[in-house]
């Protein structure tokens, strides 16, 4: 963790001042190989799984998404592995992207060696629950989840295998998020069609999927990683691009285990903040910190546009868990710069 350079380029701006580090330096040294992973944290910021739609005799749309369990050690910081247990072989799993109305069908197949489910948290019938006897499943075996897209917000899902600390632990969580539909918010049409995937107006946002979590990689009932997507500090070895004339919205949820609480704050910047994403005006005005425990989440939405260009970092506001490598930059600059 004591390195005296930093990967990628990118500033160290503690390096001068942390005089309680080793090495005056807090960086991890080397890099994670993603190929090997299967996944790469800058990918996931806007990979966004959208499942394939039929139109349903009434006129509804339906969508499907298959989702398998799949045991697979993970990599989490340069040289430290993690044997994960993953939804599509990812950690954080898939980002599942509906919009709210629609018919959603999960088939959902255990491929892994444990019993696991899929648990959203959304409005749906205790039989689609995943929880034992509604669709905690044997290895080997397939279930699936039918409900409406409802509420429209940031959610998630996770695996409710007991003991459920383990599950999540292992890696079995994803964001699931719903987009408001603007036919049935008249009042916030504007709105609810900049959130909706695809539009337009939503075309003209920056979206980012953030999944804050943490790994113990000694099963001492501590986290010695943490992270957003996965990577410790993938973030400050490969800076989030930000086109400064475009606004941006981060879908934020928190997955760590062990800690109670995780937190987000922007450097140089302010945001409003949704809280649950499922109302379309602000809960919170022109805040730099929020705070989540398990499984809370929100949307942020902050704008550059009015900045200089130039670094900026984001980090949680407790120092343990950026030293372990919950920090990032946003790299601000115009189009093209
Ligand atoms: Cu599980």
């Amino acid at each position: 963790m004591a390195g005296h350079d930093m990967p990628g380029g990118a500033v160290d701006p503690y390096s001068a001042h942390d005089s309680g580090m080793a090495h005056g330096n807090m960086t991890m040294v080397g890099q994670v190989d993603h190929a090997r992973n299967g996944f790469d944290p800058t990918a996931m910021l806007t990979d966004w799984e959208t499942g394939r739609t039929e139109v349903l005799p009434d006129g509804r749309t339906l969508r499907t998404f298959e989702v398998d369990a799949i045991d697979m050690e993970i990599e989490i910081a340069p040289g430290v592995f993690f044997p994960a247990w993953t939804f599509d072989g990812r950690v954080p799993g898939p980002a599942l992207r509906a919009k709210e109305g629609e018919r959603l069908r999960i088939v959902f197949r255990n491929l892994g060696s444990h019993p696991h489910s899929m648990h959203f948290h959304g409005i749906h019938s205790a039989r689609m629950d995943g929880v034992q006897g509604a669709g905690l499943i044997d290895p080997g075996e397939e279930f699936v989840y039918e409900f409406d897209a409802k509420p429209f917000g940031c959610h998630l899902y996770h695996c409710h295998a007991l003991p459920l600390k383990r599950h999540m632990h292992k890696g079995m969580y994803g964001l699931f998020v719903v987009d408001p539909d603007p036919a049935r918010h008249p009042e916030f049409a504007a709105v609810a069609a900049s959130r909706v995937l695809g539009s337009p107006e939503n075309a003209e946002w920056q979206e980012l999927a953030m999944v804050m979590n943490g790994f113990d990689t000694n099963f001492d009932g501590e986290n010695e990683v943490y992270a957003v997507n996965t990577v410790g500090q993938a973030y400050m070895n490969a800076p989030i691009r930000i086109d400064k004339s475009r606004p941006v919205r981060i879908d934020l949820m928190n997955a760590t285990e062990f800690d109670p609480i995780n937190s987000f704050h922007l450097h140089g910047n302010f945001f409003d903040y949704y809280d649950t994403g499922t109302q379309l005006t602000p809960t919170l005005r022109t805040v730099d910190v929020i705070m989540q425990c398990q499984a809370q989440r929100g949307i942020l939405e902050f704008s550059f546009a009015d900045h200089e260009d130039g670094m900026y970092m984001f980090h949680a506001h407790q120092a343990e868990f950026t030293e372990l490598g919950w920090m990032g930059f946003f790299d601000v600059r115009e189009a093209g710069a």
